[in-house]
């Protein structure tokens, strides 16, 4: 059982567990680098924070945040992704030599980022959200919300093929956190291979979300247990990609994990 890691680089001043700490696009290279060594096999670069109710970044600043950080961090030979739902900047980063387009709207913010991976032929990650940023977390609310997500992440699955992207280079991811509730969380963490039915490499972020704090009550800065724990889980469930902050220890874990399950 192999996965991997994808770790986090926020390039932007109110990411929700460590905004303005890479602002600066040396110590987010620096940061890059580091989480590179401590094991992550492809590295998030983003200029945008989705937490809840962040203010929404011009495409100019999330381009000068991001496009040095994705130019460098290529340069040095690691695989480069840009969690970015507009096209100008998953160009410009497809440009500076990521080949990974993680887009949290999946293509519904900017639908011609399909058209764009498809010409270079870069990975395409859909992930699922109920509402946007801002309204996400109000009301959200399911019938089924493993259904709900699987029959969203099928939809923008042909939608995607559609724009041209090959199939085999489309990622699903359900969106851990983004218009769920802890029950909605737990629900898909507890049923996550079910999405296997789609046949798409599956991609997990929890890491130091919310959802862990409903759970005991920590900040956002003291979630690595609950991170790992829904980590390894997901990991047992067949998750291909687990985007994470904490990079040694979920390296560890997973590397543990993997061990015993064979
Ligand atoms: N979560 C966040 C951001 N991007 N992309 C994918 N594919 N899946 C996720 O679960 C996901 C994501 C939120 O985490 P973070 O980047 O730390 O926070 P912020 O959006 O505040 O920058």
């Amino acid at each position: 059982m192999t996965v991997r890691l994808m770790g986090v680089v926020n390039v932007t001043p109110d990411s929700f567990s460590d905004g303005g700490l890479y602002l600066e696009p040396e110590a987010a290279i620096a940061h890059g680098a580091e989480l590179a060594d401590e094991g992550a096999d492809i590295l998030d670069v983003g200029g945008e924070s989705t937490r809840p109710g962040a203010a929404e970044v011009g495409a100019e600043e999330e381009l000068r945040r991001t496009e040095p950080v994705v130019a460098d961090l290529a340069a040095l030979g690691h695989t480069v992704s840009i969690d970015t739902s507009k096209r100008v900047v998953a160009e410009a980063a497809l440009d500076a030599g990521a080949t990974i387009v993680n887009d949290v709207t999946a293509m519904r913010a900017d639908p011609e980022i399909g058209a764009l991976c498809a010409d270079r032929g870069a990975v395409l990650v859909l992930m699922h959200m109920q509402g946007t940023p801002r309204t996400m977390q109000d009301a959200p609310a399911y019938d089924d919300v493993l259904d709900a997500v699987r029959a969203f992440l099928a939809e923008r699955i042909e939608a995607a093929v559609a724009a041209g992207v090959a199939e085999e280079r489309i990622w699903i991811d359900p969106g851990i956190g983004f218009g769920k509730s802890l029950e909605h969380n737990l629900e898909l963490l507890r049923r996550l291979g079910e999405l296997r039915e789609l046949g798409r490499p599956l991609l997990v972020g929890t890491s130091r979300k919310t959802f862990i704090g409903k759970v005991d009550g920590s900040g956002a800065e003291d979630r690595i247990g609950g991170t790992i724990a829904s980590s390894v889980l997901a990991m047992a469930e067949g998750a291909d990609v687990l985007r994470v902050h904490d990079v040694a220890e979920a390296a560890q874990a997973t590397r543990v994990a993997a061990a015993i399950l064979g």
